[in-house]
């Protein structure tokens, strides 16, 4: 029998800026919310848990430097700790975001609980983010590890519905594949100008404030979010925000400095507070490659922020083309700039689809719409395994 009231939930994340554990984490502040004890267990601190909540615990995986270990083994020390804080905290499940190598631990872990004199069971919940499965599960070196390990699980959750089908298609597992997508904390995320930055600092002359956010590497195309501002910039005073660092910065600064726009390109780094930003700016660009679902665009939308992006994985579930945001082929940077100059243009109707942008952000993709399934999903898991 699963318990009745609030459970004791373990999760595991990559702690740094991408958008999983971004997810993770919020998920836990939410789950924390509504009384459950959320232990994250990871070799860093979550960035988003910058601030101390009631219900959430903190478990540092140390891994052991030796000089024999040119490559320390962090998956066998999260998988110890894992189980270690299991049995002391008597948590009910672990929940891992991002596959490659959390649910091969958290495996690692049940085994060891069920081995071990308690007979102790511990399911695992893995939910897959998107490179886990689209780039990184591709490798041949972690892709039989990593459909064993999604095949173990005791319940697989996506992010979107692409990724549920391109998991099933290319790595024919068994398994059902619930897809409970994104979500964005509305009350955090919204349009609120006396807790934002001054929009004056960005936009001293009332130009209009584009905003893009990612973790700069190549599938995001970080080079063609300047070639889409710097065609905007040609006809109409526009200025952009970047936020978030990573190895297409510099190329992206360079092509700034070579289209002659640098002055209005602003290069903001790894930031804490998004929100505040998003708050301010009018449109956001998101030409990547490939994105399983697009975070970005979420939160953009829950702050009235028109997203302009690439009609790839998952971002058609979250933007309605015209409705919602606007949508091209991946590389054409034109028809992104136009978009972008035909709303920008058009005060009225870019704050028409800013205020659908919200609703439809507060219909489909909030916290509260979303948490409730999550609950419900890790309830069906315990049942299932008890
Ligand atoms: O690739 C990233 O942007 C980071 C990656 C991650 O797992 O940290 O993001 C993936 O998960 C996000 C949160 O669920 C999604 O919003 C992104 O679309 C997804 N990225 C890709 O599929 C490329």
């Amino acid at each position: 029998m699963a318990p009745a009231g609030p459970l004791k939930i373990g999760i595991t994340c990559y702690p740094t800026y991408g958008g999983s554990g971004v997810v993770a984490t919020e998920l836990g502040l939410e789950l924390a919310q509504r009384g459950h004890q959320i232990h994250f267990i990871s070799y860093a601190q979550p960035i988003r848990l910058n601030r101390s909540v009631a219900n959430i615990h903190y478990h540092e995986v140390e891994v052991s430097r030796y000089p024999l270990f040119d490559y320390p083994p962090y998956d066998l020390a999260l998988a110890t700790r894992m189980a270690e804080v299991s049995e002391l905290y008597e948590l009910d499940l672990l929940h891992v975001h991002y596959a490659i190598p959390h649910s091969v631990s958290a495996l690692l872990a049940r085994q060891m609980l069920a081995w071990g004199a308690s007979h102790r069971k511990l399911p695992f919940v893995t939910t897959l983010h998107g490179t886990d499965i689209t780039l990184v599960g591709q490798d041949r070196s972690y892709l039989p590890v990593t459909r064993f390990s999604i095949e173990q699980s005791d319940g697989v959750t996506a992010i979107s519905h692409y990724l549920r089908e391109r998991t099933l298609r290319e790595f024919s597992i068994p398994n059902h594949i619930q897809v409970i997508h994104n979500f964005v904390n509305c009350e955090l995320y919204c349009r609120d100008r006396d807790r934002g930055q001054s929009r004056n600092e960005y936009a001293p002359h009332g130009e209009r404030l584009l905003v893009h956010v990612s973790n700069f590497r190549p599938v995001k195309r970080v080079t063609d979010v300047i070639e889409i501002f710097d065609r905007v910039r040609k006809q109409i005073p526009a200025r952009l925000l970047l936020m978030g660092d990573g190895p297409e910065r510099s190329p992206a600064e360079w092509l700034a400095v070579q289209k002659g726009i640098r002055n209005d390109v602003i290069f903001l780094g790894k930031q804490e507070q998004i929100a505040e930003k998003l708050a301010i700016a009018d449109a956001l660009l998101l030409p990547s490659q490939l994105e399983s679902f697009g975070l970005a665009a979420l939160e953009a939308m829950a702050c009235e922020v028109v997203p302009i992006a690439t009609r790839v994985g998952g971002i058609p579930e979250v933007i309605e083309h015209g409705d919602t945001g606007w949508l091209a082929e991946v590389g054409d940077v034109d028809s992104m700039a136009a978009y972008a100059i035909q709303i920008l243009n058009d005060e009225a109707a870019l704050r028409a689809m800013g205020k659908r942008c919200r609703a439809q952000a507060r219909e489909r993709f909030s916290a509260k719409r979303i948490i409730p399934q999550y609950e419900d999903f890790y309830r069906q898991v315990l049942e299932r395994s008890s």
